[in-house]
């Protein structure tokens, strides 16, 4: 196998959110080093900049949905990019930008693999699950939908984002960290049968045994995609987001985590979002956020 070349893709939008700021995580990415710490590792990283789009209007609902034409747009963005690295054989990391961005990333994702024929399995690294509805959402924020339309569950223009409608189907999620779920969205999570590891499984049995689960009956044809959304992270190490919740995993759970995924030997694609400078100090969050993807690329802590 030749060296893996990372495109990385700066989306910088808040369109989908309930605060502003996330639009400025790609530059915090960058000021982080993301670049330089993965080159480190002996991989080659382009940095393709920043996609564009409408600019954030910051409007009520409209029939459930906030800034869906927008949503749509640079979603769309994201669909064409995406898929554009991984047909070249590169390894995309999305900086976000919001959560909603992952409808565009995963919909790449997902036809990508249809057109190679590989498995898809995304792990969805979040407190939230965001399989909202317009019906059900208390917000509004398509931030809080990825996950639903990406399985058909939301409005035709973005769930026809791609070649293939739905994009794809619940069995492909395993959602880890979660602990913040409303009302309406618990039944059709558990409609779904989503396999969800939350936060009480986390506490239960452990990060290494819910990773293992999460990692299960993967084989060389599986492509694995990584969605992690910073609000994953316990607030009192990662303060530089929107939505933070109390009760997340702790840096050396977050750790495991990450190592567990490299040595799967499966990463195939990566989203970074959620990230907000507004909300953070002096950069730690997204600081944080690089020492992790160092340990998702097979940075180890151990002495191995
Ligand atoms: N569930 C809430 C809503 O739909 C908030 C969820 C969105 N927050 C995120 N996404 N950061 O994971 O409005
Ligand atoms: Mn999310
Ligand atoms: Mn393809
Ligand atoms: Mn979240």
């Amino acid at each position: 196998m030749s060296k893996q070349t990372i495109a990385l893709v700066g989306v910088p939008t808040d369109i989908g959110a309930g605060h502003r700021g996330a639009s400025m995580g790609p530059e915090a990415l960058r000021v982080a080093q993301i670049a330089e710490k993965l080159r480190a590792r002996g991989l080659d990283v382009i940095d393709r900049g920043n996609l564009h789009g409408p600019h954030n209007p910051w409007l009520p609902p409209v029939n459930g949905y906030r800034h869906l034409g927008e949503v749509v747009a640079w979603n769309t963005a994201v669909h064409g990019a995406i898929h554009h690295e991984l047909q070249a054989g590169r390894l995309p990391i999305m900086l976000g930008g919001d959560h909603c961005l992952a409808i565009g990333s995963i919909s790449a994702v997902a036809r990508h693999c249809r057109e190679r024929n590989k498995k898809l399995r995304v792990l969805w690294l979040d407190a939230h699950a965001d399989f909202n509805t317009a019906a059900i959402t208390p917000s509004g924020n398509i931030h809080g939908m990825p996950v639903a339309c990406l399985c058909g569950n939301g409005p035709a223009e973005l769930v026809e984002i791609g070649e293939t409608t739905p994009a794809t189907t619940p069995d492909v999620f395993r959602q880890i960290g979660i602990r913040s779920v409303d009302e309406g969205e618990k039944q059709l999570v558990r409609e779904a049968k989503m396999a969800v590891h939350d936060m009480r499984h986390i506490d239960e049995v452990g990060m290494r045994r819910a990773m293992e689960e999460a990692l299960a009956d993967m084989d060389d044809d599986t492509h694995l995609h990584v969605s992690f959304d910073v609000d994953f992270l316990d607030p009192a190490i990662a303060p530089g987001v929107g939505t933070t919740v109390r009760g997340g995993p702790n840096y050396r759970e977050a750790q495991l985590c990450m190592e567990m995924i490299a040595d799967s030997g499966r990463l195939g694609s990566l989203d970074i979002v959620e990230l907000n400078p507004a909300f953070d100090k002096r950069n730690q969050t997204a600081k944080l956020a690089v020492d992790l993807v160092e340990s998702l690329f097979g940075k180890s802590t151990l002495l191995r």
